[in-house]
């Protein structure tokens, strides 16, 4: 078993490996830049390395410097969270070279699904089902149209280098198409210095539902069920749930079984997710996967009661999985609290937390690095907390998330927590009647008013 982890992080996920580190016995190394010197994570981790200034360029995603880190505090493993350099095929390689685990993907595996049309060509192989549409990169405009006419209209322009939904333009008649492809192209482009396209059939309202799996050195994977995260607003997810309200037994079975068929066929190791676009009729497609720890992996350890990060450790160390499936016994929602307005177009709201006061009791879960005091730098992520509620039914995770949000003080900033409170009483939140296109509606409610 390794001895020391570095976590090349900072914010919540820094301080949720610390705490599965000490339950297990092994050291742990914080870095830090210097906006982040009074972090939680600092001052939790047995050692902390000072790795640069504020911008993120010039510290957390600094490979020389998490490098130089590690090798002077004999670290034997570096686990990167989520973001940064958790899917840099690079920095997994440097780990490589310099005989430190990195707990993550290979090089290999994290390339191969970084570039969405090998992952989709990938997966089809595997037999894993997909939305129909061009066999991988289309060559020109003349190609892009003779594909579009062939899958149909509405379709969906792809950049294979994408993510985030940049580069990504649904066109719905041909005379639309050209400028489409071009606009795609150039976006892609100018983000990803690769402007590779692939085309899909658009599948119309989806739902975004993922399949969390783990898999092993021996190349056995298991899955433990769905999360939904289909309330996302340009792309970010502001809350989830285990199980979705729109799974079957029977389609969690296919589901489950195509990601773990995925899984094995790659011969994935560590904790990973296939994500799916899921139609009305319920037929599911493979859009992504991801080589990381997630954000919202906290509500599927809340139903099957298993510590994902914990499991990133030992397999990353080379102790086989049992290869049983893990299926929900409970009811689990997340809602990120993020520094944003959510009456301002929920812009960033960064500044000092002059009162803080966290909910707890029952069935609350609250995963955060922020105290009382604590300054919320302007240079990153605006996620400051994760408050999850577990309970028998659905109905009770809801109401006890109305209950926590309400408890929840937090004075200086503005925050998401209004947000969730009115998600938490609309009826097609209620209904779990939601899909992607859910944010697209949605008006908060002035209290002025
Ligand atoms: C789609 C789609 C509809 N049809 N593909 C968005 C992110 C990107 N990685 C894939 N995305 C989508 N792909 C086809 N063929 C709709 C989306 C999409 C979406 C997917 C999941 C969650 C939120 C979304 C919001 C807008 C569009």
């Amino acid at each position: 078993m390794f001895k020391k982890i570095l976590i090349a992080n900072r914010g919540e996920i820094a301080m949720r490996v610390i705490r599965t580190c000490k339950e297990m016995g092994i050291k742990t190394v914080a870095v830090y830049s210097t906006a982040d010197r009074d972090s939680l994570h600092v001052r939790f981790a047995d050692e902390a390395v000072c790795i640069g200034p504020a911008p993120s360029s010039e510290s957390y995603l600094k490979m020389a410097n998490i490098i130089a880190a590690a090798e002077i505090t004999n670290a034997d493993a570096i686990h990167p969270g989520y973001g940064f350099l958790s899917e840099n095929a690079k920095f997994s390689k440097i780990c490589q070279e310099h005989e430190i685990k990195f707990i993550g993907a290979s090089p290999e595996m994290i390339e191969k699904m970084g570039d969405k049309a090998t992952a989709k060509a990938t997966m089809k192989e595997a037999g894993v089902p997909c939305v129909p549409g061009s066999d991988g990169i289309i060559p020109d405009f003349d190609t892009c149209k003779k594909v579009a006419k062939e899958t149909g209209y509405p379709v969906m322009l792809k950049a294979s280098a994408g993510g985030g939904g940049k580069g990504m333009r649904a066109v719905w008649k041909e005379e639309d198409l050209q400028a489409a492809w071009e606009s795609a192209r150039k976006e892609s482009k100018a983000a990803f210095g690769n402007d590779d396209m692939y085309m899909e059939k658009l599948i119309e309202e989806p739902r975004h539902i993922e399949i969390q799996i783990v898999g092993d050195s021996n190349g056995t994977a298991c899955h433990l069920s769905e999360r939904d995260c289909s309330v996302q607003r340009r792309h970010q997810k502001l809350t989830e749930e285990t199980p979705s309200p729109f799974m079957t037994d029977e389609l969690r079975e296919k589901m489950g079984e195509a990601a773990v068929k995925a899984a094995e066929y790659i011969k994935y190791e560590g904790a990973g997710t296939v994500e799916f676009l899921v139609d009305k009729h319920r037929n599911f497609y493979f859009m992504e996967m991801n080589t990381r720890i997630q954000v919202e992996h906290p509500i599927t350890e809340q139903v099957v009661d298993y510590d994902l990060i914990r499991e990133q450790i030992l397999v990353a160390a080379g102790v086989p999985i049992s290869g049983k499936n893990y299926y929900p016994q409970l009811h689990s929602i997340e809602c990120r609290i993020n520094a944003e307005d959510p009456y301002k177009d929920f812009r960033p709201s960064p500044g000092r937390i002059t009162n803080l006061h966290l909910p707890g009791g029952h069935g609350v879960r609250v995963d955060t690095h922020v105290y009382s005091g604590y300054i919320i730098p302007p240079n990153y992520d605006s996620m400051i907390a994760k408050l999850i509620t577990t309970a028998q039914t659905r109905e009770e995770a809801i109401n006890k998330m109305k209950r926590a949000l309400d408890e929840f003080v937090i004075e200086g900033i503005k925050t998401t927590v209004p947000f969730h409170r009115q998600l938490m009483d609309h009826p097609d939140y209620i209904s779990g009647n939601y899909t992607t296109k859910f944010m697209e509606d949605f008006k908060m409610e002035d209290p002025e008013d």
